[in-house]
C-alpha cells in the first residue's frame, strides 16, 4: 500500500492517509440488526428486546437484560445486594444511524459506547453500599441528559 500523506498534526502525532477501493466495503453497514454481538456479527444471546427487559438473580449473581433508546435505559433502576456479582447486558434498540449511546457506572469504571443495534456486556463486583447514577456518556439526542438511572446497592 502506498502512503499519500504523512504529515504532522498538532505537536507532532502522525496522521497517516491511505486510499481503499470502495469496491473493497462489500458488506458495510449503517446500523447492526437489532440485538448482534458485534465481535461475532451474530445475534446475541442475551440480546434484550422492548418489552422484555427484566432482572434475574441466581444466587447471588445478578443478570440485567436492559434495553437503551432516546432518551432512557430500562430499567432504569437496579437493586442489589453488596457482594453480588452484576452483569449488566445492555442492547440498544436504535436502528438510527449514529443514534450512539453510552452507559457508564463512574464508581465501578464502567464505560460502554453502544452502536445502534448492538448489545453489549458490563460486569461488576457491588462492593460499595449506596446509590450510584448510571448514565449515557454519548450525545444522543436533546433528551440526552435525562438518560439515566440509579444502582442502588443495599448493605
Ligand atoms: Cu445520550
Amino acid at each position: 500500500m502506498k502512503v499519500i500523506a504523512d504529515m504532522p498534526v498538532g505537536f507532532g502525532e502522525p496522521h497517516y492517509v491511505q486510499m481503499i477501493k470502495l469496491s473493497r466495503f462489500t458488506s458495510a453497514i449503517d446500523v447492526y440488526q437489532p440485538g448482534t454481538d458485534a465481535l461475532t456479527m451474530t445475534s446475541s444471546s442475551v440480546a434484550t428486546a422492548a418489552g422484555q427487559q427484566r432482572i434475574e438473580r441466581d444466587g447471588t449473581k445478578v443478570h440485567v437484560y436492559m434495553t437503551a433508546m432516546r432518551s432512557h435505559f430500562s430499567p432504569d433502576v437496579i437493586r442489589v445486594k453488596k457482594g453480588d456479582h452484576v452483569v449488566i447486558h445492555v442492547t440498544s434498540i436504535e436502528q438510527t444511524a449514529d443514534a450512539t449511546h453510552g452507559f457508564a457506572i463512574p464508581g465501578y469504571n464502567i464505560q460502554l459506547s453502544i452502536d445502534p443495534g448492538e448489545v453489549l456486556t458490563a460486569e461488576f463486583h457491588a462492593d460499595k453500599t449506596g446509590s450510584s447514577a448510571f448514565y449515557c456518556t454519548e450525545f444522543c439526542s436533546a433528551l440526552h441528559l435525562e438518560m439515566q438511572g440509579w444502582l442502588l446497592v443495599e448493605p
